[in-house]
């Protein structure tokens, strides 16, 4: 494809320029796990975000405009807006897992938000907390304080992407919980449209951009299970890897679990049978 214009890549996804005005986003079955891209793909996982993804989008309009332009016939590739990313992750934890149980630990707050004492690891929260990172280059993204993120795009914008992002944790985790899956927590890009407007953009409350967790066997007082990734871990750990690259390769037992896992979690939240997905992406959309 040496006429199109590459202008992005993360390590499981790919963004290609259409025109002036609008992106591709490609979403690969490449999957990570503790940073690193193995060399074994999960078949239909780029697919299965892709389509839950625009679920979303389909169903969180009235709270947000969105990048979605059309899905391609493939399930993966999505055509969208092109938008003036802002320079902040719209991070939104509902529990405490992850560099949020971390910073708790150390500090007794995440982001400037002082949260109650006693809390243990995966302890749903009061009310979910908006948490800003900086949008690392290189290694991890760095917690910031709501200050320091509206230092960085200005309190106006700030004030209006913490909205945004607390009403879309919200209504995803409620509606996920009721079809057992609990968002632990989610990132959100937003981004400016032509005309100004703050528009919700990237893959959206999809396992990858979010810590999904199985609603049945939540425990609090320790870390939960992936509800994605956990057969992917337990033979990282078990093989003895040091989570060096480059990762192992996966046997297929492991890829066909993951792979059910993540169909499975495309179905209880969309109540759309994934076949139904393949034979016609737009289905997600009605
Ligand atoms: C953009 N990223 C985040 C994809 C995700 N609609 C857009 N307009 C302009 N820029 C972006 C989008 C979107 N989505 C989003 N980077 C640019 C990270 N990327 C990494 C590569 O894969």
């Amino acid at each position: 494809m040496s006429e199109v214009i590459h202008v992005g890549s993360g390590k499981v996804r790919e963004l290609y320029a259409l025109d002036e005005e609008r992106l591709l986003l490609v979403a690969s079955d490449r999957i990570s796990t503790f940073d690193v891209v193995l060399p074994t793909e999960i078949p239909d996982k780029g697919r299965v975000l892709t389509g839950l993804s625009a679920f979303w989008f389909a169903r969180t309009r009235d709270i947000v405009p969105n990048h979605l332009h059309a899905l391609r016939p493939d399930g993966r590739s999505t055509e969208c807006r092109r938008l003036e990313m802002l320079p902040i992750e719209c991070v939104v934890r509902g529990y405490l897992a992850g560099s949020g149980w971390k910073d708790y630990r150390a500090t007794g707050a995440v982001c400037g938000h002082a949260l109650p004492e006693g809390l243990v690891e995966s302890a749903r929260l009061p009310a979910p907390i908006f948490t800003p990172a900086t949008k690392a280059q290189e290694g991890h993204d760095e917690n910031i304080t709501r200050d320091q993120a509206a230092e960085l795009v200005g309190r106006k914008l700030f004030d209006e992407a913490e909205r945004v992002s607390l009403a879309l944790y919200r209504y995803a985790a409620e509606y996920a919980a009721e079809r057992g899956i609990l968002i632990a927590d989610t990132k959100f890009e937003l981004g400016l449209d032509a005309n100004g407007e703050l528009t919700l953009g990237d893959e959206v409350l999809t396992p990858d951009s979010s810590r999904f967790w199985p609603a049945d066997g939540y425990a609090t007082g320790g870390a939960q299970p992936s509800y994605d990734k956990q057969f992917v871990r337990d033979f990282c750990d078990a093989a003895g890897w040091d989570k060096e690259p480059p990762g192992p390769e996966l046997p297929s037992d492991v890829v066909d679990g993951t792979r059910a896992r993540y169909v499975e979690a495309f179905e209880r939240l969309s109540g759309i049978p994934f076949a139904d997905y393949v034979a016609d992406p737009d289905v997600v959309l009605e």
